[in-house]
C-alpha cells in the first residue's frame, strides 16, 4: 500500500452524521467488496497479484478458460500460490466491522467479488460470492466439486480424466446464477448500498451500485481512491475499510444507544 495509502488508513476520516442517521432508520442494506478489503490483511489487489514470479502475466490472460486451455499448468500454479498465501492471513477490522454491521438491520447481504473467505472467517452470515472461492476445486469437465485429489501432477486430474480447476469465475464465463440473482434482488430492495474496496471495473458486479442507485438506494462508497462510482455515491468516504468501516460501527452504535 502506498504512503499516502497508509497515512490516510490511520487518519480518522469524517463520517457525516446524515449518513449515520440514514442508517439508524434502514431495515435493509447490501453491500459489495473487492479486493481493497483484504488489503490490509496482506492480500494483494487482483491488479497487484502479480507480484514476483507473476509480475510478467495479465491476470486477465491467466483468469481465463483460454488462459488455462493455453497453459493449464501455470494457470493451475498462480492459483496454489494465491491459495497458499491466503491461508496464511487473517481476516482484519474491516472484515469485522461488517460482521457486525450485519445485527444492526433486518435484511443484510454481503456481496463480494472477493475469493479468499476472509468475510466468513470473521463471522458474516450472508455471504454473496459472485466470482467463486479459490479454496474450493472442481472438475473442468463435470463442474463438480472434489475436495481430494492427488498432488502429483500439476494440475491434478478428475477421476474422469479432465483436468481440475479451482472454483472460481474466469473473464469470460457467466457468474453463478443463483448468486447473481440475490444479489441484484438485494441491490434492488436496500435502503443503504456500500461499495467498498473495488475499482468498479469488472462486469456485472460493477452495475449492482448503479442498480440500486435506481432504485432509490442511498449508496456510499469507502476506499482510499476515487473510481468510476465516486461520481455516482452519494456519501464518498475516502479512506482504508479496516479504518472506516469501525469507526462507522461504533457512530452506529452510539446513534441506536
Ligand atoms: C461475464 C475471480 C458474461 C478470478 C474475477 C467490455 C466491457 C464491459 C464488460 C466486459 C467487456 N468485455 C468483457 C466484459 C465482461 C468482463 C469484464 O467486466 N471485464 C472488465 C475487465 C472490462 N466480465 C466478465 O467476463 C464476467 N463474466 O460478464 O459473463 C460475458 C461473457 C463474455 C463476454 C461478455 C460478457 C466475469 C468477471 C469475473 C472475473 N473474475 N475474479 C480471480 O480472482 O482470479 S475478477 C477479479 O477482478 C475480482 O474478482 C474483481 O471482480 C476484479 C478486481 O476488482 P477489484 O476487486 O475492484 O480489485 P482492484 O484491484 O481492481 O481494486 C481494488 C480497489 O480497492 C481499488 O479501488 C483500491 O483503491 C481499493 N483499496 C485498496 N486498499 C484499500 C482499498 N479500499 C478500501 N480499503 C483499503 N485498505
Amino acid at each position: 500500500m502506498s504512503l499516502l495509502r497508509h497515512l490516510m488508513a490511520d487518519m480518522a476520516i469524517d463520517i457525516p452524521q446524515e449518513l449515520i442517521g440514514t442508517l439508524a432508520q434502514a431495515r435493509r442494506v447490501a453491500v459489495l467488496t473487492g479486493a481493497g478489503i483484504s488489503a490490509e490483511s496482506g492480500i494483494p489487489t487482483f491488479r497487484d497479484a502479480l507480484t514476483g514470479l507473476w509480475a510478467n502475466y495479465d491476470p486477465q490472460a491467466l483468469a481465463t478458460p483460454e488462459g488455462f486451455a493455453r497453459d493449464p499448468k501455470l494457470v493451475w500454479e498462480w492459483y496454489a500460490a494465491r491459495r497458499a498465501s491466503i491461508a496464511g492471513v487473517q481476516p482484519n477490522p474491516g472484515h469485522a466491522a461488517l460482521a457486525a454491521l450485519e445485527r444492526h438491520f433486518d435484511k443484510f447481504t454481503l456481496v463480494t467479488q472477493n475469493i479468499d473467505s476472509l468475510h466468513q472467517r470473521a463471522g458474516s452470515r450472508e455471504v454473496v460470492e459472485l466470482h467463486g472461492n479459490i479454496t474450493r476445486v472442481k472438475c473442468s469437465r463435470e463442474e463438480i466439486l472434489v475436495s481430494h485429489f492427488p498432488d502429483d501432477e500439476s494440475p491434478p486430474r478428475c477421476s474422469c480424466g479432465a483436468y481440475l480447476r479451482p472454483d472460481v469465475v474466469w473473464f469470460g464465463e457467466m457468474l453463478p446464477a443463483e448468486a447473481l440473482a440475490r444479489a441484484e434482488e438485494a441491490a434492488e430492495h436496500c435502503e443503504v448500498f456500500f461499495s467498498i474496496g473495488t475499482s468498479a471495473q469488472v462486469y456485472p458486479a460493477a452495475e449492482l451500485p448503479l442498480r440500486a442507485l435506481s432504485a432509490g438506494a442511498t449508496v456510499v462508497e469507502i476506499n482510499p481512491e476515487r473510481t468510476a462510482l465516486t461520481r455516482h455515491a452519494r456519501f464518498a468516504l475516502q479512506g482504508a475499510a479496516g479504518s472506516v468501516l469501525p469507526q462507522l460501527l461504533a457512530k452506529l452504535a452510539t446513534a441506536s444507544a
